[in-house]
C-alpha cells in the first residue's frame, strides 16, 4: 500500500519474553521521584538521547504536539525558581485545600523549590494545541494524552540512563512560556529537573498498589 513500509517486528521466544517483561518491570519499579540533586553535570548527548526517546511516543494523528526546552544556564534556572516559588507559596498557603495538603504530607513537599537551582538541567515540556503552516493554522488532537505519554517515555528513559527526575507542576505555569520566550501556541505542561541524586538522598516510604488492586481479568460469562 502507498505510504506504508514493512514493520520491523522481532518475535521473542516465550521465556525471553517473560525475562524481558520482568526486567523492564524491575527497572521501572526502582524509579522514584527524587527532589534533591547534586551539581554533577549531565552529558549533553544523554539529554539528547532521552529526548529522542520521548519523541518516539505515539500521538494523535502523529502530530507530535510537543516541544522540550532544556535549561542549564544558572541565571535562567534561578529566574524560573523564583517565579515557581511565588506561585507555589500562594498555592500552598491559600489555593490548595486542606485535604490536598494532607495528601501531600507524606511526600514532604512544600513551596520551596531548591531543586530548580540545584539540578544541572531542567526539561520544560510544552504542549502544542495547534501549529502554524504559513498562513494556515493546523490543529493538534488529543494533545494532553499525547504529551502525557511522551512524558511517560521520558521518565522511563531518564531512569534507564541512570539519572533521576521528578514531575513538577507549578500552578499556574504561564511564567515558563514567558521566561523561555515560547510562542502562544505552546503551553507549559510540566517541568522536569534532571540530574544525579544528592549523596545519601532519602525518598518517602510510599507503597505501590498491588497488581490485584489495579487490574482484574474480566470473568468469562457462563
Ligand atoms: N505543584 C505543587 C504541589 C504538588 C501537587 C501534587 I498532586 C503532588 O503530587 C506534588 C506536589 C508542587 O510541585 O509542590
Amino acid at each position: 500500500m502507498q505510504g506504508f513500509i514493512p514493520y520491523d517486528f522481532n518475535l521473542l521466544l516465550p521465556d525471553e519474553q517473560v525475562r524481558r517483561a520482568r526486567e523492564f518491570y524491575e527497572l521501572c519499579n526502582r524509579r522514584r521521584s527524587v527532589r534533591e540533586f547534586s551539581d554533577k553535570v549531565v552529558p549533553k548527548e544523554v539529554i539528547e538521547l532521552i529526548l529522542k526517546t520521548a519523541g518516539t511516543a505515539p500521538s494523535g494523528a502523529n502530530k507530535q504536539p510537543w516541544q522540550f526546552v532544556v535549561v542549564t544556564e544558572p541565571n535562567v534556572k534561578h529566574q524560573i525558581r523564583l517565579a515557581a516559588e511565588k506561585e507555589e507559596k500562594e498555592s500552598y498557603e491559600h489555593r490548595m485545600s486542606d485535604e490536598w495538603l494532607e495528601d501531600l504530607e507524606p511526600l514532604g513537599t512544600d513551596w520551596h523549590k531548591e531543586f530548580i537551582d540545584a539540578a544541572p538541567a531542567l526539561i520544560v515540556v510544552f504542549a502544542l494545541s495547534y501549529e502554524r503552516e504559513g498562513e494556515k493554522v493546523r490543529k493538534n488532537y488529543y494533545v494532553k494524552e499525547s504529551v502525557g505519554i511522551a512524558v511517560g517515555f521520558l521518565l522511563a528513559a531518564i531512569h534507564n540512563a541512570g539519572l533521576v527526575s521528578l514531575t513538577h507542576t507549578p500552578s499556574p505555569m504561564e511564567f515558563l512560556g514567558k521566561i523561555l520566550g515560547r510562542p502562544e501556541n505552546e503551553k507549559a505542561f510540566v517541568l522536569m529537573p534532571v540530574g544525579y541524586p544528592k549523596d545519601g538522598v532519602m525518598v518517602p516510604d510510599i507503597k505501590r498498589k498491588e497488581l490485584g488492586e489495579i487490574m482484574r481479568w474480566k470473568k468469562v460469562e457462563s
